[in-house]
């Protein structure tokens, strides 16, 4: 029986990854569902699905075996399958309490955003308020809506080397403004690594987006610990 779910799983999974792969979003959407039908835990499609897929799309894009329109394709099928697990995640929260307030976005020059959705997506469904700028965000945007919403935490994701550098302008500029270092920053996205968070002056840095809302809580609980002891 354990054995039977897994085959069933592995070929749900296999399925993701085609659908990503081969750039089609009815499939993409299918295996979602299909996945979600069969009891299957929507990170582990995503993770394990559809991003083996992306990354997948990402290396062949590097070797010239695929081109920009298939990352184009590719990254619509995986909305289109996100669109199907999101709610689905956003379900099995169970922290309704309000647990800080983030404003999130992607960096200017940079128009990724599903990696940007995914953490916006936990954070919110584990209890965060999440303000999504979106993508192509410039830094003076992300310091007013912090102003704005009085955030605890301000969200930077980087997809690109080239862009990584507008998380360094975002910690400047908040800290410009004087909004450091009661605003953290939080950064992350495939080129990004702790060091380089570190060397930037972010209050942290996470891989991915279960790591995201582990940093934020702890980010949160260390600032009420002063006011407590
Ligand atoms: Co782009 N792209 N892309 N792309 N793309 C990459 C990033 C690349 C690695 C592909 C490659 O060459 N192998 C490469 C970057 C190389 C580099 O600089 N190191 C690249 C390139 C070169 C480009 C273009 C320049 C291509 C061109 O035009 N010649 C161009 C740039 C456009 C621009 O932004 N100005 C471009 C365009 C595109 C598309 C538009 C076609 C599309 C994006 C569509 C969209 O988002 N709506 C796209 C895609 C899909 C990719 C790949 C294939 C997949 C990215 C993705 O969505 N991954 C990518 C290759 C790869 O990553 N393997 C690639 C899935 C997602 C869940 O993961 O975004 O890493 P990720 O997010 C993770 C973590 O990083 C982390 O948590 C997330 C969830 O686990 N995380 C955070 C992310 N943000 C965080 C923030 C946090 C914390 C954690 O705190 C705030």
């Amino acid at each position: 029986m354990v054995n039977e779910e897994a085959a069933v799983y592995e070929d749900l999974l296999a399925a993701m990854r085609a659908s990503i792969v081969d750039g089609d979003q009815d499939a993409a959407a299918d295996a979602a569902r299909a996945g979600l039908e069969a009891g299957m835990d929507p990170l582990l499609a995503i993770d394990e699905g559809y991003v083996a897929g992306l990354s997948h799309v990402g290396s062949c894009f590097t070797s010239g075996e695929m081109y920009l329109p298939d990352m184009m394709l590719a990254a619509r099928a995986m909305k289109a399958a996100l669109a199907v697990l999101e709610p689905a995640l956003a379900e099995a929260s169970v922290e309704r309490r309000v647990r800080g307030r983030v404003v999130i976005g992607t960096v200017k020059g940079d128009i990724h955003e599903i990696g940007k959705n995914l953490v916006g997506t936990m954070l919110s469904a584990s209890g965060f308020e999440v303000h999504d700028l979106g993508v192509d965000v410039p830094v003076e945007t992300f310091v007013a809506k912090a102003r704005e919403v009085a955030a605890d935490i301000v969200g930077v994701s980087a997809l690109l080397t080239t862009t990584m550098t507008g998380q360094r302008a975002v910690v400047q500029a908040l800290a410009d403004a004087g909004m450091r270092p009661g605003v953290k920053v939080i950064v992350g996205g495939a080129p990004v690594t702790r060091a380089w968070a570190e060397e930037i002056g972010a209050d942290g840095y996470s891989e991915d987006a279960v790591g995201a809302v582990a940093l934020a809580t702890r980010l949160m609980d260390a600032a009420v610990e002063p006011a407590q002891s």
